[in-house]
């Protein structure tokens, strides 16, 4: 009876797509009491016509992203362990990927340090055993490979089927040929979906349309940046050494396999090989076209295969597994499935439509994690793998238009087997936004960096002849392997040691700021952040936003300019969100992004205030202008707010000014700054500085996977202050496993990048990560954060895996610069 009564009471739920995700979806959420689940299909069931009926379903697990990995992980785990009267609904074949140049042989090295930091057991292999692994393989073609024994395959429909079985035993409705016309809503929230037989109503839906999610969530003005994209597969007639190998049952024995130097994939269909095709072109579809052209058909997914594309595949499939020139292609199609700018899934809710929730462009791969992330979302308030990758509000507003879309999720595709640098930024589309010290930027031989569609310098040519000028006076300037070298330039190191003896502009437009502004202002930022903001005017405040699990959400500089108007120093469009929904009701708070706007220098070094103080009448001494204090005032003739925040650990300012004033500005600065030695100085630099100081990135260092305490950030939080985001999930918590350390390398030549495997002393076992690394000018060695145990302490010895190679480090108290604070408060 009771139950009855709670069944009753769980809101109704409508799922768009009984594709992977929708089923899955159904499954967790039931799992999860929230019974009353409907999931409607345009197709019959359940092979529905959308991606997931023809996906291959190869499952690679390992991934540079920790989150994805871990979806991929638990969709091993869970289909694993599925039911289903046919057969296997996964089957662990092992995946193999082959290196056929040396720089694929290297980036496997790479991948398999993801796959130790990640928790997923691999190995690399030489060419021979990769061919005893693989016999069709020709070992003479291959330098090794690198083996996940867990890999494997999905068969989709059957996965579907039994997830929505389970679900459906829970009291789920799943229906097919019911297409959704469209959402009903009363202005607010969503009610319902619109059929051809009527409004079926529900409290939640959450669109699991695949590919055509995009055209849906536009009806209710939701841009969902994704590029549905033709994709080819091809099978080939028998292969003679692999009949009699399998049964229809088994399907496949040999391990899922990768030769991603041409673009390829192969598994085996009972003695048949599967060939998988990203070499081509990109196809983007057109979806007006597409829904005429497929109307009535069984598989709207499924387009003609062009064979010309696929002639290079072809020739390359039997270059590497010889057997194939005895075959042919026998079927093919191109099938269609989901692109995004930044080759990660869309997922969360509707800003401005609560209850309409999306979980799109996503593999089979990821398609259950993703689907138990949701659902933990929509009923518990937060997922439990930090999702800010795949968060829907996470592309700025530049990134929301058609044009970007396509272009860089185009790019996506051809790059999607492609080996790609940490620190390599996409070439096309740049130029979208740069800050008003541009064209001085480029006369001093900027290299750009892009992020949030910026164009940020990481190094400047015209610093080069300091650069020679140190490394003659006995600065050291180490060498680098071909791999860190790229996207990288010794001149940052001039940079960095520039900064901390003499003084230094950095150019700080791009850090995303709002103003938060109205009578509820504090109110609300005493709410949503850790640290005490209700301070004097003028007041400069470092806090967090956490989530209602105590995960850092955020790190935020909380400026008050008026008793009613803070300027937010944050991280991204995600903070925006946060704060956007956290709005009261009455209208007392508004919150405006102000990045492009304003402008803002950041002058740092010991001969900053020596630079400054003479273009300005304010008292700028230590204690006329205090360590983390705002001032609004005039430097020369431009009205500028100055901050005393350095997140370089720098005497100095962030100072920032209406994005008119910027070359003035800058100029004004560059001028007074000629008789102090002062420089233009990049991101590099930027980051190495911060990384001594112990400030951590949030995103990189720190996601709302951890508890402030783990993250080293306790500091910024007030647990006396009045309740706030987060506070009762922080009494409640137990001590934290892990913790993010410093580590400095040994070797002064030793250079890691991030996500490396890292090994404590002796013991076998990864017992961490590295998150991010820069060398240190300051003390001629790398430093890195990494994610250790937290039995770890100052002293310990770990090792690093860097592409194959072992570099020593020790974990060193923080911060393994200037921890007296003495070159900031000055
Ligand atoms: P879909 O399976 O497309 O489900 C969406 C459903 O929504 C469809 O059933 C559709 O009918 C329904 N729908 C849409 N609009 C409406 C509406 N208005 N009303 C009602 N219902 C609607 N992934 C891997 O991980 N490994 C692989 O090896 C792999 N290989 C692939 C090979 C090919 C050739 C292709 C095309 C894809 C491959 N993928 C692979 C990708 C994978 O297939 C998809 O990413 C995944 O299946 C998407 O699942 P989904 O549930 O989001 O979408
Ligand atoms: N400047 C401004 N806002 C920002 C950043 C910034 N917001 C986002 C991001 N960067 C926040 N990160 C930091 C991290 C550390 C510090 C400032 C911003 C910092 N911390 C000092 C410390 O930890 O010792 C002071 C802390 C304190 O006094 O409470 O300076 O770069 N505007």
């Amino acid at each position: 009876m009771q139950q009855s009564e709670d069944s009753l009471a769980a809101p109704k739920v409508v799922v768009i797509g009984a594709g992977i995700v929708g089923s899955s979806l159904a499954d967790e959420l039931t799992a999860r009491g929230w019974t009353d689940v409907t999931v409607v299909d345009r197709g019959p069931l359940f092979a529905t016509g959308g991606s997931t009926s023809h996906a291959p379903g190869l499952v690679f697990q390992t991934n540079p992203s920790k989150s994805m990995s871990e979806f991929a992980k638990y969709t091993v785990a869970k289909f694993s362990a599925l039911d289903h009267p046919d057969g296997w609904a996964f089957n662990p074949t092992g995946g193999l990927e082959v290196a056929s140049t040396p720089e694929r042989w290297a980036d496997l090295h790479r991948k398999a340090g993801w796959a130790q930091s990640w928790g997923i057991a691999g190995e690399l292999l030489t060419a021979g055993q990769c061919a005893e692994m693989h016999p069709l393989l020709d070992a003479d073609r291959i330098l090794g490979g690198f083996h996940t024994p867990t890999d494997g395959l999905v068969k989709a429909i059957r996965a579907v089927e039994a997830q929505a079985r389970a679900a459906t035993a829970r009291g789920a409705t799943f229906r097919p040929h019911t297409e959704v016309l469209g959402i009903v809503d009363d202005g607010r929230k969503v009610t319902g979906v619109r059929t051809a037989d009527g409004v079926i109503p529900a409290d939640v839906v959450v669109c699991c349309a695949g590919f055509w999610g995009a055209k849906l969530a536009k009806q209710v003005g939701l841009v969902v940046p994704l590029v549905p994209m033709a994709h080819q597969y091809a099978t080939t007639g028998r292969i003679e050494p692999l009949v009699g190998r399998n049964t229809e049952l088994t399907e496949a024995r040999l391990p899922i396999l990768r030769h991603q130097d041409q673009d390829l994939y192969f598994r085996e269909h009972v003695d048949r090989i599967g060939i998988g095709y990203y070499g081509h072109d990109p196809m983007p579809v057109d979806m007006s076209s597409l829904a005429a052209d497929t109307a009535g058909e069984q598989m709207p997914s499924m387009l003609p295969f062009t064979e010309e594309d696929f002639t290079p595949a072809w020739q390359e499939s039997t270059k590497l597994l010889p057997v194939l020139s005895d075959s042919k292609v026998e079927q093919g199609f191109n099938g269609i499935f989901s692109f995004t700018p930044d080759g990660f899934s869309i997922m969360g809710e509707h800003r401005e439509l609560s209850g309409f929730w999306v979980a799109e462009a996503v593999w089979v791969t990821h398609s259950a994690g993703i689907a138990k992330a949701t659902a933990e979302w929509i009923v518990d308030g937060t997922p439990s793998v930090d999702v800010h990758e795949c968060d829907l509000y996470r592309f700025e507003d530049v990134a929301r238009t058609d044009d970007f879309i396509l272009t860089t999720s185009s790019q996506a595709f051809v790059e999607v087997y492609d080996i790609i640098h940490p620190h390599q930024f996409r070439d096309a589309l740049r130029g979208l936004r740069t800050s008003p010290f541009y064209a001085r930027q480029q006369e001093l031989g900027a290299f750009f960096f892009e992020g949030g569609g910026w164009e940020r310098p990481a190094w400047y040519e015209a610093n080069g002849e300091l650069a020679q000028r140190l490394r003659d006076e006995g600065l050291a300037f180490p060498e680098r392997d071909e791999w860190s070298a790229k996207f990288w330039s010794p001149i940052s190191i001039a940079e960095a040691h520039w900064t901390r003896n003499h003084v230094a502009m950095y150019d700080m437009t791009p850090l995303t700021r709002y103003e938060v502004a109205g009578r509820g202002a504090v109110e609300l930022l005493q709410r949503l952040t850790t640290n005490n903001v209700d301070k004097s005017v003028g007041s400069v405040t470092y806090t967090l936003m956490l989530d209602e699990t105590g995960g850092v959400r955020s790190d935020l500089t909380v400026a008050r300019l008026a008793p009613d108007r803070f300027q937010v120093g944050a991280n991204g469009p995600t903070d925006f969100d946060w704060l956007t929904r956290h709005l009261p009701e009455d209208g007392s708070v508004t919150v405006r992004d102000v990045t492009g706007g304003t402008c803002c220098v950041g002058l740092w070094g010991p001969a900053a205030r020596d630079l400054v103080q003479p273009l300005c009448d304010d008292d700028l001494s230590h204690e006329g202008f205090k360590y983390f204090r705002a001032m609004s005032t005039h430097l020369g003739a431009i009205p500028v707010t100055m901050m005393r925040v350095s997140y370089v650990g720098e005497l100095g300012w962030e100072i920032y000014a209406d994005a008119a004033y910027g070359t003035a500005l800058w100029d004004l600065l560059w001028k007074a700054g000629q008789d102090h030695g002062v420089i233009a100085a990049g991101r590099i630099a930027f980051n190495s500085l911060r990384i001594e100081k112990a400030y951590r990135s949030w995103g990189t260092d720190v996601t709302a996977e951890h508890l402030p305490s783990a993250a080293g950030l306790d500091f910024a939080v007030r647990m006396t202050k009045d309740d706030f985001v987060g506070k009762a999930a922080l009494e409640a918590a137990s001590p934290p496993e892990k913790a993010l350390r410093s580590i400095v390398f040994h070797d002064p030549t030793a250079v890691v990048l991030g996500k490396e495997p890292v090994f404590l002393d002796g013991a076998p076992a990864c017992a961490g990560y590295v998150t991010s690394a820069a060398y240190s000018a300051t003390i001629g060695r790398c430093i890195a954060y990494a994610w250790l145990p937290a039995s770890t302490a100052p002293g310990d010895v770990v090792a690093v895996d860097y592409r194959g190679s072992r570099y020593g480090a020790t974990v060193h108290a923080e911060p393994v610069v200037d921890p007296d604070m003495t070159r900031i408060r000055r």
